[in-house]
Formats: structure tokens, sequence, C-alpha cells
């Protein structure tokens, strides 16, 4: 069976004068991982739109897309033309599990929720040909799957070809999130097993990694036996957690430290307490933010943080209060977003029954335009505050001043190379997608992530941080073995 797996682009991923960089981060995981599943001698091919212009020429059995909201519509199109040629068409993924009668106009199988259970179920009726319409995810587990096949990925192709995800969903419900709407009707957070988590992070080749999942550290014993295994691997790597996390867990840091972490996206949102009882997340509230990214810099782990603009409580002084804030405390790298009612999501349901949703251009539920209207200033004004709040986070002025906010020099250069390469270089960037190098740079990123780092956890100038922390106390100093430098090329979702 000839099957095409595509992973459909939005409009501003694939225009030939300008494509950001976060695009060539990361390879499509969620279909190499449903081809696990299809056989060996089908013959496969993955398509990444963002990264390549797609082959639509050809004549598949079979044609799997995943669909984001971003690139539902591109999607759609997609779809449209492979049934027009005679071609069996799937479509799942988030978009579709939210809007699921939209998504049926185009295929001939939906997909609701993750697919590890609904997708063999699937391949076994359509082999039958007994194919259904529509299959709901009920059974949620990560256990005994079969390997991503990521040997199909175009690991050239990415900035960070090791992507990887050891778990799914969260434990935490915020209304703005995704997750809720995804994983309805069964568990709303799991892991894999430690051992086939070490497995799959073992036949990873070279150093990095960057764990996608939504909350790494949302299972204590789980994240604490993972990073144990992974202590004496070598890597170095980035993922996601909370504020919660960072502040409660207190050996978990440490662990995750030891075995590689090097920088982590934190979930801030807002730094008004209304806004995060009104958007449920109480998981932050009371919680010192400063505490939490002193902790993280004092084990020299740099912070992606992550802010969410137009909450019901800001006004058009949120932009310059957060980014203030942010500058202040030495953030490293921040995301902005303009709050998205998805559909699906409890915000999404409030904001439609108080008749602020402003249209459903799913093109425009980017997160950097606003699809609502907003409490207490006009969604223009919302727009420019987040552009305005962008260009004020990243001018260089901010960036030293951030800086100097480190305490040691290491990391203060550290703060230089990975906040400028990431939005000063953008020229750079687009040389390399266009010369399809993305991964020739990834010795780049784990030098800058390795750095040259002094904390206050070890005060010691040239530790070799790859080797671990074990057994360096404070005052004591491990001699150098390596003196990497320093290079600008970060990598942060969002
Ligand atoms: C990595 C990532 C990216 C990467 C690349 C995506 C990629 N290569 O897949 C980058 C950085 C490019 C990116 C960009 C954006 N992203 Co993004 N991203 C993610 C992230 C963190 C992980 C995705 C992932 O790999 N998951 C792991 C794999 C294993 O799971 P999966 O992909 O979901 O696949 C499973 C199921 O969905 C299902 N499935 C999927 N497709 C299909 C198809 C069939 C037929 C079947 C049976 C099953 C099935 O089965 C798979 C196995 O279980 C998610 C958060 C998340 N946890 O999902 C956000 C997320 C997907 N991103 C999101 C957004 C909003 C964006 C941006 C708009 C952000 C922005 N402001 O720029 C852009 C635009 C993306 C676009 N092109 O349209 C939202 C999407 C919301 C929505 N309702 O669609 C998410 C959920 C984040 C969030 N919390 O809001 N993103």
């Amino acid at each position: 069976m000839k099957v095409k797996m595509i992973l459909p682009a939005l409009t501003e991923a694939k225009s030939p004068f300008f494509r950001p960089i976060k695009y060539s981060l990361f390879p499509p995981l969620g279909l190499a991982t449903l081809a696990g599943y299809l056989d060996p001698s089908d013959e496969i091919d993955i398509q990444d739109e963002h990264v390549e212009t797609l082959n639509l020429d050809d004549e598949p059995d079979l044609v799997v897309i995943q669909v984001y909201i971003t690139s539902a519509f591109r999607a759609y199109q997609i779809a449209d033309h492979y049934r027009a040629k005679g071609a069996y068409v799937c479509l799942g993924g988030l978009h579709v599990t939210s809007l699921p009668e939209e998504a049926t106009a185009h295929a001939d199988t939906i997909f609701l929720g993750p697919g590890e259970d609904i997708w063999p179920e699937f391949l076994r009726d359509f082999r039958r040909g007994q194919a259904g319409a529509r299959y709901e995810s009920k059974v949620r587990t990560l256990i005994g799957l079969p390997p991503i096949r990521r040997d199909l990925l175009k690991r050239e192709l990415y900035l960070v070809p090791n992507s990887i995800v050891v778990s799914r969903g969260c434990p935490h419900h915020c209304d703005f999130c995704y997750k809720d709407a995804f994983f309805q009707g069964g568990k709303g957070f799991y892991t894999q097993t430690v051992e086939a988590a070490l497995a799959e992070i073992n036949r990873l080749p070279g150093r990095h990694l960057y764990f996608l999942d939504d909350h790494l550290f949302g299972n204590v014993r789980f994240a604490s036996a993972l990073f144990e295994g992974m202590r004496g691997m070598n890597r170095l790597w980035q993922a996601a957690g909370t504020v919660q996390a960072i502040l409660q867990q207190p050996k978990m840091l440490e662990l995750a430290v030891e075995s590689g972490l090097r920088s982590l996206f934190v979930g801030f949102e807002t730094l008004n307490p209304n806004n995060l009882r009104a958007q449920n997340k109480y998981q932050n509230l009371n919680r010192d933010y400063h505490a939490a990214i002193q902790r993280l810099h004092d084990h020299g782990v740099m912070v992606n943080g992550s802010f969410v603009f137009g909450m019901d409580d800001d006004d058009e002084s949120v932009f310059d209060r957060t980014v203030d804030w942010a500058v202040s405390q030495g953030i490293e790298t921040a995301t902005f977003h303009i709050l998205t009612p998805y559909p699906g999501t409890a915000l999404h349901d409030r904001m439609a029954a108080q008749g602020r949703i402003l249209h459903n251009d799913w093109d425009l539920y980017d997160t950097r335009h606003t699809v609502f209207r907003p409490a207490k200033m006009s969604p223009e004004a919302l727009e420019a505050g987040y552009w305005r709040a962008y260009g004020e986070f990243y001018k260089w002025s901010s960036i030293f001043k951030g800086a100097w906010a480190k305490d040691f020099w290491s990391a203060r250069l550290r703060h230089i190379a990975y906040a400028g390469g990431w939005k000063k270089l953008e020229p750079m960037w687009d040389f390399i997608i266009w010369a399809k190098r993305a991964t020739r740079m990834l010795p780049v990123l784990e030098a800058v992530l390795e750095g040259k780092q002094v904390n206050k956890v070890n005060k010691v100038e040239n530790v070799n941080r790859g080797e671990g922390l074990e057994g360096v106390r404070e005052g004591e100093a491990r001699p150098a073995i390596k003196s990497p430098g320093y290079a600008t090329t970060p990598v942060e979702t969002g």
C-alpha cells in the first residue's frame, strides 16, 4: 500500500521570502508515530510542508493528514485534492478533534483524540475493506507502542531533529489550553514507562534533545526516575515546565540539571492573579515567579518565559509591565501570545456565549492576531501591544539589561548569545533554511546550551556541565574539561 502522510503548513511557514526558523525546528513526530503502525511492506512518504514543497502529483492509496487549527484550511484543500484523485483520505489531530463536523466534509475517515488506539484499529478495518467514518480515542496508554519511524523523517532539514515526547497531556485544566478538548473521553495525562522512554532516548543520535511534553514534570515519580536514568548519558536537553514544579519539587530540578537540562519553557502566562483565577490556572496562583526564575538561573538553566496578553483583566498597561518585569528578571527569551480561544476549550465556550468571537478564520488563530473582543482594550490595541512587547523585549538594550541581571559574566554572555541569536539573526536563519542546512547548526546550539557557566549552586567557572554536577558542592571547583565558547543559536517553541 502506498501511504502519503502530510503535515500541512500555515501560510507564513511556506513563504519563499521569509520563513521563521521556528518552523524548521521539529520534525512531524505525530506522523512518524502513526507510521510505526503500518506494515514494513507499505510504501510510506512523510512530507512536512514547513520545510519542503509538497509533491501533490503522486497517486497514493491512503492519505493521512495532521490538522492543526492554523493549517486547517490548507489541510482541507490538500484532502479535497487527493479525494478528487480517488485516494482514501484520513484526517486527524487537534483541530479535527475540536471540530469533527467541519473536518468530515473533507475526509473519508476522521479521528478524534490521540491515535495510539484508534489508528491501528482503523488500519485493521481498512485492510478488510470495512473502515468506519469516525474513530474516537478512548484507551489512553503509551505502553507497548511500536517504535517511532524516525527513519522516515528528513533529519537534515531540522535544527532539532531529536524532539521527543515521553508523556501525553497534562494534569492541569487551564481554560485556554487545547488539552481538555483533545483528551476528552479518557485519561488526560499519562506517561510511557521509564524503561521505554530511556530506550527511545538511547536510540537518538548526538547529544541534544528537546522534550515536547506539555508537562514533563507532571508525574514526579516518572520524571525523577527518568532523570536518574538519563544521568551519565551525556545529554543536553530542553523542555517545558511549570512554576509549581520548579518551586515545589526541590530535588527534581537538581536531578533534571544533572541529567542535562539547560533551558526550560515556563508558562508564567500573566502577572495578574485575577487573570489566573479567571483562566483556571490555579497552579500559578500565589507562586513566587521571581523565586522560580532565580532557582533555574542558580542551576544554570535558561528560561523561556511564556506570556499571554488579552485576558479580561489586561488593559493597555499590561505590555510594558510584563516586558519590564521579564527583562528585570533576566529571562533569556520570551514567547508572547495573544489570547486565542481555540474551539473546544472552556475559554472558547465562554467567549462564544458572551458574543465576543470576532470571526472563524482559522488561519488567523495563530496567537498573533486578535480573534475575540478583549474586555479592556480594542482588538487593534492588543495586536499593537503584542508586537511592541516583542520589539521591546528583544531590542539590544533590553537584552543587555536582562543579561546584566545575572551575577556572572559567563551567564551574561550566554544570555546575549542565546537571545541575540534567536531574534537578531533572521537573515542568517533564512539563508540556512534556504540552503537546507538546519541540522548543521545543531553543534552551535549545543555549545550555547552547554555554555561556560557559572551559577550559584556550584559557583564554578569552566564547568563542563555535560559531565554532570554530582559531587560538586558550593564553593568547590571542577577543573575545566573543555571550553566550548559561545555562538548564537537558541531554540524555542511557542
Ligand atoms: C512541536 C510543536 C510545534 C512545532 C512544530 C509542529 C510539528 N512539527 O508537529 C512548531 C514550533 C513549528 C509549532 C508551531 C506552532 N504551533 Co505548535 N506545538 C507543538 C507541540 C509543542 C508538540 C506537537 C507534538 O509533536 N506532539 C507530539 C505528537 C506525538 O503528538 P501529535 O502531533 O499531537 O500527534 C498525535 C495526535 O494528535 C494524533 N494525530 C495527529 N494527526 C493525526 C492524523 C490521523 C489520521 C490520526 C489517526 C491521528 C492523528 O495522533 C498522534 C499520535 O498520538 C504542541 C503541543 C502538543 N502537546 O501537542 C503545540 C501546538 C500543536 N501548537 C500550537 C500552535 C497554536 C502553534 C502555532 C500557531 C504557534 C505560534 N504562535 O506560532 C504555530 C503554528 C503551527 C502550524 N504550522 O500551523 C497549538 C495548536 C492548537 C490547535 N488547536 O491546533 C498547540 C497544541 C500548543 C498549544 N498548547 O496551544 N508547534
